[in-house]
């Protein structure tokens, strides 16, 4: 069975120094290089924002970071400003290995975030990912990377949804964890029948 790694989002302003730090985000590097050449496909995902984009919270007049807002796709957390295009904190951590099979940008439209590596935070909009994965002979997943109660959590829910075999390696992700984000991202991923390891 084709079993792919997805290395989600390991980019400097997840990092600790970076615009949206993930405790210990950088800790996960090494174990995440090891890993790759165990596997028959490794694809990375590059969170990739215009300048202004819809999730930041410096878009929206008085807004501060980590409020919600409601957006025509449904409620949304405000962040702080990141992963702008072309910057440093949008590059992958320097140490990470990225001669995967194929880098996949998402989030690159302003009016529309996206988690997931699979589809935009309306839940309908693609990124073509499937369509790689598939016409690869993909059948089986495992996902890393940063975070694991947003980008990575979205991400495992939409590969088990569209049938793919999903496990999630918890040594080499880490959670941002607020308002128990991380004890809801766990549930909701063993109860769509991703493996946590
Ligand atoms: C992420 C918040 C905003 C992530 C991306 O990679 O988990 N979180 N953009
Ligand atoms: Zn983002």
């Amino acid at each position: 069975m084709t079993h792919a790694l997805l290395v989600i989002d390991v980019q400097n302003d997840f990092c600790p120094g970076g615009a949206l730090a993930v405790p210990g985000g950088d800790e996960i590097v090494p174990l995440i290089n090891g890993m790759m050449e165990r596997f028959d496909a490794v694809i990375l995902t590059q969170d990739w924002h215009p300048a202004g984009h819809s999730s930041f919270a410096s878009t929206h007049a008085g807004k501060a970071p980590f409020e919600m807002i409601e957006m025509p796709y449904g409620p949304q957390v405000l962040w702080p400003d990141h992963c702008q295009q072309g910057t440093e904190g949008a590059a992958f951590h320097t140490d990470l290995r990225t001669d995967g099979d194929l880098i996949l940008r998402k989030g690159f439209r302003s009016h529309i975030d996206s988690y997931s590596g699979f589809f935009e935070n309306d839940q309908t909009t693609p990124t073509g990912l499937d369509g790689y994965l598939r016409t690869r002979g993909v059948e089986q997943v495992t996902m890393v990377g940063l975070a694991t109660d947003f980008c990575v959590q979205f991400s495992a829910l939409d590969a088990a949804k569209l049938g793919y075999q999903v496990t999630v390696d918890t040594r080499a992700c880490r959670a941002i964890d607020m308002d128990g984000s991380m004890a809801a991202a766990k549930q909701a991923m063993c109860d769509a029948g991703v493996v946590l390891i």
